[in-house]
């Protein structure tokens, strides 16, 4: 058992915004306009201020053009509708993101169905997800694609490779389960309902867990050199910082996990990064798609 290596996705992420930028820089010169992201925040839920925050800073850092719509909580589902109606319309609008979780009086799905497919950056559109599912050209959900992103600058080609999945929702798992499938792994799905989770992650060369339980996979789960990828942001009380500190965690406890593993990502500073920078790539996909323009390479 030795130590493993830290896959920093912090420093991943920032040359992938570097190398999007000169994209940019690049479109712009040869077709006078640069892609366009909108970003719709719906309530106050504090995480999902900073996420937004920061996706609209990277958005302009890289050259784009940020559209911010920050609604009410209680806004209705009739007027969510309309603006994305019209971000549809938009002409300078490449990609929509509609930040969720949405308030429980909005149907999430039925809002995400009504973004334009072809302007659909965060790839949750069911037609978005039915091209990733039959290996159609689709806009790929944003945290895996970053988490398969890492995977293949660490470990090459993926096939053949024993990959299991920890948590199936629509947003993480299965995108992912099935991006790793695309790249000819044998892909294990696990869930809440799976008898033997330990021993099915003992069997895993790449582990991606994404179930939001604070350092719930162990050491002990890990086969000795494994790749492991920690989607999971678990914000807990830190009272070694002092009374009433908060911490990060991800969904594996790095402390005996990093004994093991081959190589892992750590939280903060891992998964987390890689989603804003695919999204700004995802931005520059969809801009290229709909304006027919050359997609420079990344
Ligand atoms: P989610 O919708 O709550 O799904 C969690 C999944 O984990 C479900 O499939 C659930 O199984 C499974 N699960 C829950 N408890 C389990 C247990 N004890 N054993 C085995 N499986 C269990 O969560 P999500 O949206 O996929 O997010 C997962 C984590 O990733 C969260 O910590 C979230 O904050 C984080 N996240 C990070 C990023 C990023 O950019 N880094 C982006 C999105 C999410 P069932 O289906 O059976 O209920
Ligand atoms: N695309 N992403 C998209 N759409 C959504 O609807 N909810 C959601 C979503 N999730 C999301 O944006 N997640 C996310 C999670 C973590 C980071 C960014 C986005 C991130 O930057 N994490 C930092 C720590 C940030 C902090 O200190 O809170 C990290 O290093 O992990």
């Amino acid at each position: 058992m030795g130590t493993a290596d830290i896959i920093d996705g912090k420093a991943f992420a920032a040359g992938l915004r570097e190398r999007i930028g000169s994209a940019v820089t690049e479109l712009k010169a040869k077709y006078g306009e640069v892609p366009g992201l909108a970003v719709v925040l719906v309530g106050e839920d504090p995480a999902s201020q900073v996420y937004v925050r920061n996706k609209g800073k990277q958005t302009l850092e890289s050259g784009m053009a940020s559209f911010e719509h920050k609604l009410d909580a209680s806004t209705s589902e009739e007027s969510l509708l309309k603006l994305i109606a019209e971000l549809n319309a938009d002409r300078a609008v490449d990609g929509i993101l509609v930040q969720l979780p949405l308030p429980a009086h909005i149907d999430s799905q039925k809002v995400l169905d009504a973004i334009d497919p072809e302007k659909d950056v965060d790839g949750f559109h069911v037609v978005n997800a039915g091209r990733l599912a039959t290996g159609g050209d689709a806009l790929v959900p944003c945290t895996p694609l970053g988490c398969l992103l890492l995977l293949r600058d660490r470990l090459g080609d993926l096939s053949g490779k024993h990959a299991v999945v920890v948590g199936r929702s629509n947003i993480v798992g299965k995108p992912m389960a099935a991006l790793l499938l695309r790249e000819s792994c044998t892909v294990t799905v696990t869930h809440s309902r799976t008898a033997d989770l330990p021993g099915e992650c003992r069997r895993a060369d790449i582990l991606v867990a994404a179930v939001g339980r604070p350092e719930m996979v162990k050491g002990d789960w890990i086969k000795p050199g494994a790749t492991v990828i920690d989607v999971g942001i678990n914000r807990v009380d830190a009272p070694e910082k002092g009374d009433g500190k908060t911490k990060l965690v991800g969904d594996v406890d790095f402390a005996s996990a990093s004994k093991v593993a081959g190589a892992i990502t750590p939280v903060p500073g891992g998964v987390g990064p890689m989603t804003i920078a695919c999204l700004l790539r995802n931005t520059v996909e969809a801009a290229c798609r709909r304006r027919g323009w050359a997609m420079p390479e990344l």
